[in-house]
């Protein structure tokens, strides 16, 4: 019902098929690093841009046509933040501030303010709006990403009621809490599989969790707080697409500093782990052995800021330390890009990915 895809690289890579290079997208490839995203962010406001397909179409398409033939995906421009909307909280971007919750969640009772079982289609049918009209203006160029937050990330900002360092607000939820955590993770976790779903079903064709604070929890705590969250989703999801008779879509887990799991994340039913930084590719293969996951990764997105010799060699190496990524890679940095990029770095940056992709 869709354009015919020209270009499935990506999926092909995700499915741990040979391919003839490795693809490449950029986590937040739409955004403030863009002088033609400023241009719409002056009319409207972040969310009315999420609320609106049509704008949020426009932006999920704006690195794809700046970076025309460059970029293997492109995802859907939206917010992690749409689901605690979506539960009743009131959450507003401020300028140069990031998202601010004007009432977060303070203790236990607190949960009783929100919305038990939230109509997803009906709140955020906006997004899945926005999936399909992509979907249909991508002309089947690049495959579309849907996404969502993962339920421990989610949870940190419903109750730090915006961005943190220390994190204490919400892990003195977990350590004073634990009960009524693990009921705000199991509400969250059960919205967020009916949004993965839903978005499926309007056009998504790989879906990634961002874990962007795992890094944040002991070893311990991931896997009592998070950990447990992931998989439910990923199972959550793959059963509801069997059920619903739909192929099912690859699945990309990002659990940002969370290196110490990534033994376990190998069974956890993902199809594809998101590395950042911190762990050395060869590293990452090695705890891989023959396990049939996909890396996704794993540049520091500050090297961007390095000039064209450092990225050239550092992306250079980093596809030799993935084998040469023709099999078991997809290449991302191993984080967002940041709002001060040159945007022609970013292409010097896609063209080397291509390069040194293509070799041997
Ligand atoms: O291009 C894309 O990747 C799609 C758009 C996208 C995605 C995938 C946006 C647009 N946000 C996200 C995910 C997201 N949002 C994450 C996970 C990825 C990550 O760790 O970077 C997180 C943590 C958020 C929350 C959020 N929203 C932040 C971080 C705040 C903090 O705690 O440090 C910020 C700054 C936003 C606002 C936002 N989201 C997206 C854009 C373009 C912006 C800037 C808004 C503006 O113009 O003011």
């Amino acid at each position: 019902m869709y354009p015919s895809m020209k270009n499935d690289l990506i999926l092909r890579a995700a499915r741990g098929e040979t391919v003839e290079r490795p693809p490449v997208w950029i986590m937040r490839q739409a955004g403030r690093y863009l002088p033609e995203y400023h241009k719409l962010r002056s009319k409207q406001s972040f969310f009315e841009m999420c609320q609106t397909p049509e704008t949020s179409c426009e932006l999920t398409l704006q690195p794809i046509k700046r970076f025309d033939g460059l970029l293997d995906a492109g995802i859907i421009f939206s917010d992690i933040l749409v689901i605690p909307q979506a539960l009743g909280m009131q959450v507003v971007m401020l300028e140069q501030k990031g998202p601010h919750f004007p009432e977060p969640l303070v203790t236990p009772e607190d949960l009783e303010k929100l919305e038990k079982v939230p109509n997803i289609p009906a709140k955020l049918g906006y997004v899945m709006d926005a999936i399909s009209l992509t979907r249909e203006n991508l002309d089947g160029k690049v495959p579309l990403l849907g996404f969502s937050g993962a339920p421990w990330t989610i949870m940190a900002y419903m109750i730090e009621g915006g961005g943190s360092k220390a994190f204490t607000k919400a892990k003195t939820w977990l350590f004073r809490y634990p009960e009524a955590s693990h009921r705000l993770l199991t509400m969250v976790t059960d919205a967020t599989i009916v949004y993965l779903t839903q978005q499926v079903y309007a056009g998504a064709q790989m879906l990634q969790i961002f874990d962007s604070w795992a890094g944040e929890l002991s070893p311990q705590d991931f896997f009592e707080f998070s950990y447990p969250y992931l998989v439910k989703i990923c199972e959550g999801v793959k059963k509801e697409l069997k059920k619903s008779k739909r192929t099912p879509v690859p699945m990309i887990v990002f659990p940002k500093g969370a290196w110490y799991a990534l033994d376990k994340l190998c069974d956890s039913g993902y199809d594809v782990i998101g590395l950042d930084w911190t762990i050395d590719p060869r590293e990452a293969v090695r705890i891989r052995g023959e396990r049939r996951v996909i890396f996704q990764g794993n540049l520091d997105p500050n090297i961007l800021y390095g000039g064209r010799e450092i990225i050239e060699s550092r992306t250079k190496e980093m596809i030799e330390a993935f084998n040469g990524g023709k099999q078991g890679y997809i290449i991302n940095l191993g984080h967002g890009i940041t709002p001060g990029v040159n945007p022609d770095d970013v292409r010097f940056f896609l063209e080397q990915c291509h390069k040194y992709g293509s070799q041997n």
